[in-house]
């Protein structure tokens, strides 16, 4: 299906008239290429390029290199905006996050958007949905003035596995959709995020009722990897796929009204490989919109 022809369906099927258009956010790593923590200094070299997109980052666990104060440094003299991350899964990581951000929140609420706790955990069936609201009520106690939600996987939102977290009241919600991990072809890309995003947004709404209009929901990661990267069944990597799902899927949900965290700002390349689900190594190194030296891979266009 031609994208052009697509969008009118979306909209004829959207569960909430949408009007303005959706803001671009990056999912942004911590580390140099090398390996090593990034420098308050890295991060406004990181924001310098991304500022011809947005101004809106996202990081995964607070703690992780104590890249805390040194983002909130760059983001200050930057002008950029944060969504910090919490790592749950083990309590060590989760006190180590909350005793990061419990020393650099307070103060800097005004580069803060967010702060999402977990990142796929449902997904990975580490919590159920109720371990997971106890986790997130306890962080946004710590920072009553912050929204404090979580990331999840679309299907995860979409087949009532966070229904309660959406009862408990939590109103972030990042939806991660990867038409590329559900191995779609380039040219079944962008309905296929579609179809995600909207099964997930329709079920938070449906479930939220009256309250849906005060509940954020976003796309939390999507992306596509370029030239090097590995395939996954009929998703190929490559850059011109890559360039594709970007100005389709991505330009296309933000048309349609939802802000979108693209995966990724910067190539990872000190990553370590990892198993795809088909059981085949995955690369996670080449996801970036940019090298990890930061040169543009390619144009995006809206
Ligand atoms: C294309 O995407 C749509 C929407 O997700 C899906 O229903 C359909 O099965 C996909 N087609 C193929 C060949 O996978
Ligand atoms: C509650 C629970 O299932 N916790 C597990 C979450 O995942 C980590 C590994 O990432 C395990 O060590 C925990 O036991």
């Amino acid at each position: 299906m031609r994208f052009s022809s697509f969008v009118p369906l979306a909209l004829a099927a959207a569960p909430v008239a949408v009007s303005a258009a959706g803001q671009l956010g990056f999912a942004l790593g911590v580390k140099n290429a090398d390996g090593s923590c990034k420098a308050a200094a890295d991060f406004e070299k990181d924001f310098d390029v991304l500022k011809a997109h947005t101004n809106t980052v996202r990081t995964y666990a607070a703690s992780d290199c104590n890249n805390a104060p040194a983002i909130v440094k760059a983001a200050k003299s930057k002008d950029f905006k944060i969504i910090f991350g919490i790592w749950p899964d083990v309590e060590e990581s989760f006190e180590a996050d909350k005793a990061a951000l419990k020393k650099t929140v307070p103060g800097n609420e005004d580069v803060i958007t967010a702060i999402t706790v977990g990142s796929e955990t449902l997904y990975r069936g580490n919590f159920t949905g109720p371990e997971l609201l106890e986790k997130i009520q306890d962080v946004q106690k710590l920072f009553p003035t912050v929204p404090v939600g979580t990331a999840d996987s679309w299907n995860k939102y979409a087949d009532g596995t966070a229904d309660a977290l959406i009862a408990g009241g939590v109103k972030y919600f990042l939806v991660n959709a990867f038409a590329f991990w559900q191995g779609q072809d380039i040219k079944n890309a962008t309905a296929t995020f579609f179809d995600d995003m909207m099964q997930a947004i329709n079920h938070i709404q449906q479930l939220a009722g009256s309250n849906a209009k005060d509940i954020y929901i976003a796309t939390g990661e999507t992306g596509w990897p370029t030239d090097g990267g590995t395939d996954y069944d009929d998703a190929k990597a490559g850059t011109a796929n890559a360039k594709r799902f970007h100005d389709e899927g991505v330009c296309g949900m933000l048309a349609w009204g939802v802000d979108v965290f693209f995966f990724e700002a910067f190539d990872e390349p000190w990553k370590p490989k990892s198993m795809g689900e088909n059981g085949y190594a995955a690369d996670e190194t080449h996801w970036g919109m940019y090298t990890a030296d930061r040169k543009p891979k390619y144009t995006v266009s809206c």
